[in-house]
């Protein structure tokens, strides 16, 4: 008899930020964080991080609504007396989950938690469980990239500064944030300064189909790729934007499943995609995307949403299957936070290591939780 789900707590934590992070679309100074934790009847404690934002500027998911839909409608799908008997193996989590439409952020943070604690009871890794089928090819560290924001004073100087941190500590590539009126000038400082790094830009929708000669001014940079430049829904647009610049095209935010990224594959809207679980749903289901990108010579690369050390580890063991080949946004903790509710990841010559624990291979430490925490709700079973 495999063990059920017995309880789940939902932790509302509060992160500053070590620095202002802006975007296109608006600047955090601090990180609202809704972490999940899931018992099992034998004991057994997973993990799981909610990565919507407090304000629904990423997508359309934000973490009071998550708060919201999974206790009214997400958390009771797992917590019937029929789940309660039933096995808590990822496929069949993700099938009781289904019925409810959209909220990927949501879904992922429970099935996530409860797949850690399934992993855990098996003493197996969640990057071993999800490279089951390439187990030679899976790497212990994962090379490291850095999102760089806008510099709130809009300061060339200050944004060189900061890269030429970044670069110190080792970082192997930066990911410039840009909006019309921040991108050609700050790109070509830092190309100018570093001529030779891996460098890419992230525009988080922030411009239209009539802006295509916008990004075309930053192709002599030579950059890896450009991120979502339109609007998530605009596949066409994209592909009007890949046929006219020279620049690769990545999307994010449009990539919300399997199928998107197929239909995105074939019609051109992109040639790299980033890989990110909130977004699409799951790790599994990222692990399926991989997959399929791999089969087709497609690169991929792990994303990032200022995760804790819980999101963290998580990603970091996504990003140790084989397909992963350029630098993700998978940087140390302390480029987000001073303290981590984990052990804090450490850059080590560019890489983060892959927890070697079963799961997610790491826990939030209880003292540290506790004092960031500022809010938690139990759900027993129904
Ligand atoms: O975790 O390093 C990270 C964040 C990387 O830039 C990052 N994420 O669109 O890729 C992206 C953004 C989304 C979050 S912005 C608040
Ligand atoms: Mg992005």
């Amino acid at each position: 008899m495999t063990a059920g789900i017995d309880q789940i707590r939902l932790h509302r934590v509060d992160m500053p930020l070590v620095r202002p992070f802006r975007t296109s679309f608006g600047t955090q100074v601090t990180r609202d964080i809704l972490l999940v934790e899931v018992r099992t009847t034998d004991g057994v404690r997973g993990w799981g991080e909610c990565v919507a934002m407090e304000w629904p500027g990423y997508s359309y998911e934000y973490v009071d609504g998550c708060v919201d839909v999974l206790t009214d409608h997400i958390i009771p799908k797992v917590l019937t007396t029929e789940a309660r008997d039933d096995s808590i193996d990822p496929v069949t989590i993700a099938r009781r989950l289904a019925p409810v439409r959209g909220y990927p952020m949501a879904k992922t943070a429970l099935a996530t938690a409860i797949m850690d604690a399934w992993l855990r009871g098996r003493g197996e890794r969640l990057r071993d469980y999800l490279g089951a089928e390439y187990p030679e090819e899976l790497r212990e560290r994962v090379p490291c990239g850095v999102s760089v924001g806008i510099p709130i004073n809009l300061s060339i100087s200050d944004l060189l500064d900061e890269v030429a941190g970044y670069l110190d500590e080792g970082y192997q590539r930066i990911k410039l944030k840009i909006e019309p009126g921040w991108d050609v000038e700050p790109v070509r400082a830092v190309r100018e300064t570093w001529p030779h790094i891996l460098l890419q830009t992230d525009a988080n929708q922030a411009y239209s189909r009539n802006d295509i000669h916008l990004l075309r001014a930053m192709d002599p940079f030579e950059l890896l790729l450009v991120e979502q430049p339109l609007p998530e829904e605009d596949l066409l647009g994209h592909a009007l934007v890949a046929e006219a610049i020279s620049t690769p095209v990545c999307l994010d935010e449009s990539i919300t499943s399997l199928p998107v990224a197929q239909s995105a594959l074939a019609l051109k809207a992109t040639s790299i995609i980033n890989i990110k679980p909130g977004r699409i749903g799951g790790y599994v289901e990222s692990r399926d995307i991989h997959d399929f990108c791999r089969e087709k010579g497609v690169a991929v690369w792990a994303g990032g949403m200022l995760e804790t050390g819980i999101g963290r580890a998580a990603n970091v063991a996504l990003a140790a299957l084989p397909g992963f080949t350029l630098p993700g946004d998978t940087s140390a903790s302390r480029r987000y936070y001073g303290v981590d509710v984990t052990a804090p990841f450490v850059l080590e010559d560019g890489h983060l290591r892959v927890p070697e624990g079963p799961g997610i291979g790491v826990a939030p430490i209880p003292e540290v939780l506790a004092e960031l925490t500022n809010w938690s709700s139990f759900i027993g079973p129904r």
